[in-house]
């Protein structure tokens, strides 16, 4: 990977984007997921790369719902993977709560690679890949292979960085879903039952520190967290959150405040 000096102003998203470029010479990230990871990007830049309270109601409903679940499942692609491992094996080890390698841009090679390098990063059940799997209908796509232990049976899946035709398609078949996607116009967010509009690298190790904390609370206290969480309303929150910053960031600097 490129060296990044640590005073670089954008330290932390360029080390992103080597984690991805890495990840692709390592064959778990898909070519695409060098486009996706860009316009990710953009809308970190617009929120100011920082997580918002927005998303800090959802992460916490998040984590809620996930610990609800009868069964739970983390979906797993490419650029999950290769963007937050360690936090992704701290939280399945914490929970009991699987892991799935399902792909859009599917091939036996990256499945494998991928399984193998969550893994390397302590995972303790990886799904999707070794194990049974079935078909979900109402997918055109690669995605509508899923693990019968896994996504295929169960109630509550966190989908991140995900396309809309398999959000669509999880939501028919009756299942909860919850997303992290920086970009809170996309299909995914608008289906998503909880939708965490920010980075994967921010938002997973506090997933992480909220279910740590919930996990000891009565079931009660989650349910209620979940019932008085409104998607439609964070959502809205995030856009004029956008509409606010771009209107503040449209005055040069020499003018801002005339
Ligand atoms: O590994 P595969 O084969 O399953 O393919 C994975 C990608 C990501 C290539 C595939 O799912 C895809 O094409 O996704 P989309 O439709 O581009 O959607 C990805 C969404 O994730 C977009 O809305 C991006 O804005 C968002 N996104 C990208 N990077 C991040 C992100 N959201 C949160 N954190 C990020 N770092």
């Amino acid at each position: 990977m490129t060296e990044i000096p640590k005073s670089h102003p954008r330290y932390e998203s360029l080390l992103m984007r080597e984690r991805v470029i890495d990840g692709y010479k390592k064959g778990i990230v898909a070519l695409a997921g060098l486009i996706a990871h860009g316009r990710g990007e953009a809308f970190d830049y617009i929120i100011g790369e920082k997580t918002r309270g927005f998303a800090m109601k959802a992460i916490k409903a998040g984590a809620a719902m996930m610990l609800l679940g009868r069964k739970a499942v983390v979906s797993v692609n490419g650029n999950t993977a290769v963007l937050v491992p360690d936090s992704l094996a701290e939280y399945s080890k914490l929970t009991g709560i699987p892991l799935e390698v399902n792909l859009f841009y599917r091939t036996r090679e990256r499945e494998e690679a991928i399984y193998t390098w969550l893994k390397s990063h302590g995972a303790p059940e990886v799904l999707g890949v070794y194990d049974e799997t079935t078909i979900l209908e109402g997918l055109e796509s690669w995605r509508r292979v899923v693990s019968i232990k896994g996504i295929y049976s169960a109630d509550v899946v966190l989908v991140p960085l995900e396309d809309g035709d398999r959000t669509e398609a999880l939501k028919k078949t009756g299942k909860k879903v919850v997303t992290i996607d920086l970009n809170p116009f996309s299909r995914t967010s608008q289906y998503a039952d909880i939708t965490i509009v920010d980075n994967i690298c921010r938002a997973f190790p506090l997933l992480v520190n909220y279910t740590r904390e919930l996990m000891n609370k009565p079931r009660q206290y989650l349910e209620e967290i979940v019932n008085n969480y409104n998607n439609k309303e964070t959502l809205s929150e995030a856009i004029a959150f956008i509409r606010d910053r771009l209107t503040v960031l449209s005055y040069p600097p020499g003018l801002q405040g005339q």
